[in-house]
Parts: C-alpha cells; sequence; structure tokens
C-alpha cells in the first residue's frame, strides 16, 4: 500500500481508538500498539532506510509528524483520564459541610452517682453541707485522731491498704470517718456535714463487699444532740430516698470514735425480708455503723467533750443503691458491663 494512505489510516485509527479510550490502561495499550516498539507507526519509520532518499524524506517526515500528533493526543487525553479520576476520588472523600452530623449517643450517670446526688439532696434539705475529703489519707486522720492508737486490736476492723514508703504512713483511706476530724479542726460547731467518698479495703469480696466502694459519712454537733436526733434524721432519708416507710433497727457494736456505738440495718429489699444471698440469708441488710462522737475525738480537734454532742455515722452507699434497685450482688456496679448499666 502507499505510504501516504498507510499513514492516512494509521492517523484515522489511532485517533479514533484514542477517542474511545476509557481508561489509562486501556490508553497504555494503544500507545504500544502505535508508538510502541514494534508499534505500527515505529516500523513505518524502521522501514524507511529500505527507501529511496526523496521518497524517504517525504515519508520520513509525514511519518514523523504523525508519530508527534499522536503522541499529543495521547497525552491529551491521559491528562483528561487523569482528570476523571481525580475528580472521582474527590466526589468520594469530599466532607459535605451541609450534611446531618452523625448522632453520638448520650450516656448517663453510674446508678452509684445517681444514688449519690439523690443522698446529697435529700441531706442538703435537712441542712447539710456536702464536703469532700482524700482518698490518700495519713495513718494520724484515718486512725488516730479517731481514737485508735497504733497497736490497737480496733485497727484490724479495717483491711488497710499501705502506700509506700511506709516510713511516710499513707495509706488508701479505709472508710470516710477521717474528714470528721479534717472538718472539725477547720470549722467550729455547731456544724451539720455529709461526706460521700470512695474507701478501699483490703478484703474478699462476695455479694455484699468490694474492695472498692462508697461511703457516705455523716456528723452533726451541737449542744443537745442525741440518739434520737440520728434516727429521726436516718428515718426521714430513708423514707424519702425509698419513697416508702422502711423498718430499721439498731443493733448496738463498738466503734473506738463513737460511744455509745451501733449498727443499723434495714429490711432486705433484695428479698423482703425472706433471707437471700445479698443479706446473707438473715433478711437484714447492715447499711451503716454510727454513734455518739467519742470524748476523745472532740479533744483530738482541740474541742472541750464538755460543750459538744453529736452524732456520727458511716454509711454503705453501694449498699442503699443495692436496696433501691434490688441488686443482689454488689460487684455488678463495677463490672463495666453495659446491658446492666443501661437499666439506670
Ligand atoms: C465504718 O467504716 C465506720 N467508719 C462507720 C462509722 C462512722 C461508725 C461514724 C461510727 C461513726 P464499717 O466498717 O462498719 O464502719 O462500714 C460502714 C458501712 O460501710 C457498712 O455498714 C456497710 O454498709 C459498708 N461497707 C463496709 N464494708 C464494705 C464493703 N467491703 N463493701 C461494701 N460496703 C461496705
Amino acid at each position: 500500500m502507499e505510504y501516504m494512505v498507510k499513514l492516512k489510516l494509521l492517523k484515522k485509527g489511532a485517533q479514533k481508538e484514542i477517542k474511545k479510550a476509557k481508561d489509562l490502561k486501556e490508553l497504555d495499550r494503544i500507545f504500544r500498539k502505535y508508538l510502541g516498539k514494534r508499534g505500527k507507526i515505529t516500523q513505518i519509520l524502521r522501514s524507511l532506510k529500505k527507501l529511496k532518499k526523496e521518497k524517504r524524506v517525504k515519508i520520513g517526515k509525514e511519518a514523523n509528524l504523525l508519530k508527534k500528533i499522536i503522541e499529543e493526543n495521547i497525552r491529551e487525553k491521559a491528562e483528561k483520564l487523569k482528570e476523571k479520576v481525580r475528580a472521582e476520588i474527590f466526589k468520594k472523600e469530599r466532607i459535605d459541610v451541609t450534611a446531618p452530623g452523625k448522632k453520638v449517643l448520650p450516656g448517663h450517670l453510674h446508678p452509684l452517682t445517681q444514688v449519690q446526688r439523690r443522698v446529697e439532696e435529700i441531706f442538703q434539705s435537712m441542712g447539710f453541707s456536702v464536703i469532700e475529703g482524700p482518698e490518700i489519707e495519713t495513718e494520724w486522720y484515718n486512725f488516730d485522731a479517731l481514737n485508735i492508737p497504733k497497736e490497737h486490736p480496733a485497727r484490724d476492723f479495717w483491711d488497710t491498704l499501705w502506700l509506700k514508703p511506709k516510713n511516710q504512713k499513707l495509706l488508701l483511706r479505709t472508710h470516710t470517718s477521717p474528714v470528721q476530724v479534717r472538718y472539725m479542726e477547720k470549722n467550729p460547731p455547731p456544724l451539720r456535714i455529709i461526706v460521700p467518698g470512695r474507701v478501699f479495703r483490703h478484703e474478699a469480696t462476695d455479694a455484699s463487699h468490694e474492695v472498692n466502694f462508697y461511703q457516705i459519712e455523716g456528723l452533726m454537733v451541737d449542744k443537745d444532740i442525741s440518739i434520737a436526733n440520728f434516727k429521726a434524721i436516718i428515718q426521714k432519708l430513708f423514707k424519702r430516698f425509698f419513697e416508702k416507710s422502711i423498718k430499721i433497727r439498731l443493733r448496738p457494736s463498738y466503734f473506738p470514735f463513737t460511744e455509745p456505738s451501733f449498727e443499723v440495718d434495714m429490711t432486705c429489699l433484695t428479698c423482703g425480708g425472706k433471707g437471700c444471698s445479698a443479706c446473707q440469708r438473715t433478711g437484714w441488710m447492715e447499711m451503716m455503723g454510727a454513734g455518739m462522737v467519742h470524748p476523745n475525738v472532740f479533744k483530738a480537734v482541740g474541742l472541750n467533750p464538755r460543750d459538744w454532742q453529736g452524732f456520727a455515722f458511716g454509711m454503705g452507699l453501694d449498699r442503699l443503691a443495692m436496696m433501691r434497685y434490688k441488686i443482689n450482688d454488689i460487684r455488678l456496679f463495677y463490672g463495666g458491663d453495659l446491658r446492666f448499666l443501661k437499666q439506670f
């Protein structure tokens, strides 16, 4: 075939294919077909040497021109295809600022926090202030100032987690009672406070005992305070907290920082008083230790025990929550199981 016709047909064919090419892969195939090592245009250029000079110059010029045109056509098309790919990626990754946001599911307060807040509300309505104290405590405040000197057997009531270095006598507080002393040191009576907070004990866990739990300390000091005041306040608290009358009993007990001392139990609401694992089959749940502030505690904070009287108590916050929600195992509060927590 005449060279010139051949070149014309190649041009037409190549340009048609380039126009149709849908992606860079196809374009690459077209490039190789026409301009690759064994490409159709390349072959023509190679065969020129066989021609006579005059024809070689003429055809050579045309063939080189065609090579440039096709190269240019391919380059332009490649740009277009790349731009298309870029546009697609952009479309996919683009942030649509007008799109509605993804909803973050709201959490809610832990049941123990809910109980704490409710108890605070009730006490505040009876004129009590809410006070906090440190979780890392000194031996002095946790024991000595509470009339529990070193070597006193009563220290064994509280299985203590001591902190290193031991000579600094630091520990994780075993109860909220040290805040009684801390508060009275700085605030002269008359006073009414409650102290909610986390406490720690190195003891075996069971359905009603944890190593980490919460207490609410209470302290009321004035000129003329008696156990009758204590009983009335606790009955009021339970009535408002449980929204019904609750049977309680005071059991004589012993705490070095109160005299007389007692423990307050309430009918176990988990079993209705029949006896279950939560109340160790007794039908009663021990809710708090309490008593009249011991003269030595007043002395430790520089107050004259002849001038002042008061009651103090330390209530198990977790136990209140167990009774409120009829939960038969305290450990559920600390398991972090959302199926449990979502119920509150
Ligand atoms: C005390 O901790 C005294 N500080 C209470 C007190 C305060 C007495 C003021 C007198 C005056 P006790 O160790 O009994 O006492 O603990 C008080 C309450 O905390 C218990 O009645 C119980 O409700 C709760 N409690 C005790 N140990 C645990 C535990 N391991 N897990 C959960 N709750 C507990």
